[in-house]
């Protein structure tokens, strides 16, 4: 490994060891494990090949990888060698490790999650190549000033990554606009290249390596030679500038369907490479095309990638002269779709004038698709161009074998509410596959501490056997594993207490207090202004009686708001505006603090995850597809305060509900209740700590300087109130201080977290690949 390391510090970076710098190291390290994934990648490709084997072809505008170096470390089990190394290099394993960028080319769940079902498929040696978007610039820099959110362009390609080949050959010519003759013979307006990167994507053990090939724009024609002789710089390299667009950057919002051209265009441009890449995969291996569904399958991860659908019939139609009804059969019969929100504001449409101006051949398509499938379905009233728009969810729907919902009661909803007709007439298409998290990263890397005591308890079978976790629950009996349990706990929360204090000014975190931590994206119906709202009431009731007993907290938050969403940003300056008071306050800062950390992402939760004590996920019932996040914090032995939402309902079912603090109403109490004329005025009426808390925000008790700053968000919780804040805050509060009372009982908390970790091995990322395939893609593992 030394050798390796110095051979491609010399000979790759070109530097002597006395001249690196901490990046040429962890270049040099990551080249070096990179190579060490090249073999099972071959044989990984060649075994597929041999089998004559179906792959899984996963289109996602989202893979939010995060680091890879030490994931690659981890899963070739190669940690001790490389530590070793490096200590004989002179170098310190947790720098190198730490002075990697995060690729943060998600937003957040649905990205993450691609980037766990990647790992578990290499995993598990399933065929498979995930597809997206090289993104020159991921989800922005969040920075915080002056308490309020500022965002920064994020640039990790400004230096070089180790993981990727670039492979010129591989690429595509993407077409745009122009017009349609003879009702097929489309003219593409302009075009550009989608050049491939490939990403290798090691399994555990490094035994399987798929690839994660992502797509970057470049220009057909480089600069305009003549414009530049004439002096005319800037315009001689318009059109490259216009064509590299394209990869430029990750759209931020994932609240709201803005019905963006170059969104559509990013849109078509990776699922129309994608698709050409895997057509022409398949057609150098098997010649007859009627044979794709039964070697090929294609999952679109939400409705983003919809467009592949079209652009299969129509290569399938106007390229390989397959009559249309056959094209759209092949289609059907490769395509699923997964839906990963039910928020009608999320919902993908597009206006039919920029659709058919951009893509005139494929409008002309989705009308013959839908009308194929309303001859077929007379009973059906909706259709896919409704109201002047194209809807993406309705074409994925009828264009898909399967439609997978994320949790249990997230695909329930599906059937009552946006699908219920499409549903109707095609009642086996829906199926569910609750969301996974893997192992690898979320519990083996991320909390060595908590997996170094698992392994010695119960070897490491578990890492891709999660369910073997069940195993721990004999050693609950055993005092010395609760106390190496709680050690652990309160090591992790003792690291980041250190590094919190040394970045986070005004804070003095302890790790004797409950660290009750909320992070993920900024959101209404995720309602971090539930949580503050209750910090604040906390803080008024320990102010009156500071020495009724208190159990000490540290509330933690972090997350990124779209850069449009007002009333997101709000909440966040709400809460450091908190943050500042609260930590101030002598009469009760030993007892509460309050932290917003900026820029999260992976790796900041790959720190926070382990020293949870508490999980907030306290979503409006209904509007929270699975989550995720909820998973991880179980595995790692926090408890969680929760509604009945999402795959919350999932985690409590199996940790068992005397570990799981639940709270709020049901997603039919929440209908019935919005119904009731001034539901939130009512609420405020009836709980005098809410009104209490919602008064010093509305007075400026928060912005001394500008006392109607967060009146905004004080007249919404007690006004329209969409997402029932005020109606669900009197049960929150019980519930808290039903986890205040928990936590006291510090025996007992270790136990009921420890069982948390034992029974929190059915949300691996495994078991759901395992879902996908038996249900879903009917595809073989080869391992
Ligand atoms: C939507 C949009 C709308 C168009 C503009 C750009 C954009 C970008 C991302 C999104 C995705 C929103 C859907 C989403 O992330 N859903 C989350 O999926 C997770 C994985 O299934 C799930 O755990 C979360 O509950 C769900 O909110």
């Amino acid at each position: 490994m030394k050798d390796a390391i110095g051979r491609h510090l010399s000979y790759s970076i070109g530097k002597t060891p006395g001249a690196a710098t901490l990046r040429d190291w962890r270049m040099a390290v990551s080249l070096a494990i990179r190579d060490r994934m090249a073999d099972a990648w071959f044989a990984s490709t060649r075994r597929t090949y041999e089998a004559g084997a179906k792959r899984v072809y996963y289109l996602s505008m989202e893979f939010l990888v995060g680091r890879l170096l030490e994931d690659g470390i981890v899963n070739l089990r190669l940690e001790e060698r490389v530590s070793e190394a490096l200590a004989e290099l002179g170098q310190d394993y947790a720098e190198v490790i730490a002075d990697e960028p995060d690729a943060a080319l998600g937003n957040g769940g649905l990205g993450r999650l691609a980037a766990c079902y990647l790992e578990s498929m290499s995993t598990l040696g399933c065929p498979a190549y995930g597809y997206g978007i090289r993104y020159e610039h991921g989800l922005f820099r969040q920075q915080i000033v002056d308490g309020r959110q500022v965002e920064r362009p994020e640039t990790w390609l400004q230096q070089p990554h180790a993981w990727e080949f670039e492979r010129p050959e591989s690429r595509y010519e993407i077409g745009f606009g122009g017009s349609v003759r003879d009702g097929t013979v489309w003219t593409p307006g302009e075009s550009v290249w989608a050049e491939a990167f490939d990403t290798p994507v090691a399994g555990w053990n490094g035994r399987w390596v798929n690839t994660l090939r992502l797509w970057s724009a470049k220009p057909t024609e480089p600069f305009d030679l003549d414009r530049f002789n004439r002096g005319e710089y800037a315009a001689a390299a318009e059109s490259e500038a216009l064509a590299r667009t394209i990869s430029r950057v990750l759209y931020p919002d994932d609240t709201t369907e803005q019905g963006k051209e170059l969104r559509l265009k990013q849109e078509y441009f990776f699922s129309a490479a994608s698709i050409r890449d895997i057509l022409r995969r398949f057609e150098s291996q098997f010649s007859d095309l009627r044979q794709l569904p039964e070697k090929v399958a294609i999952q679109l991860n939400d409705t983003h990638p919809a467009i592949a659908g079209p652009e299969l019939v129509r290569l399938l139609c106007d390229e390989k002269g397959l009559d249309f009804d056959e094209a759209l059969q092949i289609a059907q019969g490769t395509l699923n779709y997964t839906n990963h929100t039910l928020l009608p504001e999320a919902l993908e449409h597009w206006p039919e004038g920029l659709f058919g101006r951009l893509l005139p051949r494929h409008l002309a398509i989705i009308d013959r698709i839908d009308h194929a499938h309303a001859k077929a379905n007379p009973s059906r009233t909706s259709s896919v161009r409704d109201h002047g728009q194209v809807k993406m969810g309705e074409l994925s729907f009828i264009m898909a074998n399967r439609v997978n919902g994320v949790s249990a009661l997230h695909t329930e909803l599906m059937k009552s509410t946006v699908f219920a007709e499409l549903h109707r007439l095609h009642p086996e298409r829906i199926v569910n596959q609750t969301n996974g998290v893997t192992p690898r990263r979320w519990l083996l890397s991320c909390n060595r501490r908590l997996s170094t005591l698992i392994e010695e308890r119960l070897g490491l079978g578990w890492v891709d056997d999660l369910e073997q976790l069940h195993d721990l629950e004999p050693h609950l009996d055993d005092p010395a594993f609760l106390d190496a349990y709680a050690a652990a706990k309160t090591a992790n929360k003792a690291d980041l207490a250190d590094w919190m204090n040394r970045t986070q000014e005004g804070l003095t975190a302890d790790p004797a207090m409950m660290f009750d931590v909320q992070i993920k994206r900024i959101h209404e119906y995720k309602r971090q202004h539930l949580n503050i709202l209750e910090t604040i009431a906390l803080w008024q009731a320990m102010r009156d009686a500071p020495n009724a007993g208190w159990t000490p907290r540290l509330k933690l938050f972090a997350g990124k708001a779209a850069p449009g969403y007002v009333f997101a940003k709000e909440i966040i300056h709400l809460i450091n505006a908190v943050a500042k008071v609260v930590n101030a306050d002598k009469i009760t800062n030993k007892m509460l603090q309050v932290a917003f950390l900026p820029n999260y992402n992976v790796s900041l939760a790959e720190k926070l995850i382990p020293a949870a004590d508490l999980s907030e996920q306290i979503s409006t019932a209904g509007k929270e597809a699975s989550g995720t996040g909820n998973m991880k914090f179980a595995l790692n032995g926090a408890l969680t305060i929760g509604t009945l939402d999402g795959a919350n309902v999932e985690i409590r079912d199996r940790v068992g509900a005397e570990n799981f603090f639940l709270f709020g109403m049901t997603t039919d109490e929440v209908d019935q209740r919005r119904a009731i004329p001034d539901h939130a005025a009512k609420a405020v009426e009836a709980d005098s700590r809410l009104a209490r808390a919602l008064a010093a925000v509305r007075d400026g008790r928060f912005s001394p300087e500008d006392p109607g700053l967060f009146r905004g968000i004080a007249d919404n919780i007690s006004g329209p109130d969409y997402f029932l804040v005020a109606s669900d805050f009197s049960d929150y509060w019980r519930a808290q201080r039903e986890v205040d009372g928990a936590f006291a009982n510090a025996g007992d908390w270790t136990r009921r977290a420890a069982l948390n970790t034992a029974r929190s091995g059915w949300f691996s990322s495994d078991r759901a690949i395992r879902g996908y395939l038996d249900d879903i893609w009917g595809a073989e593992t080869l391992l």
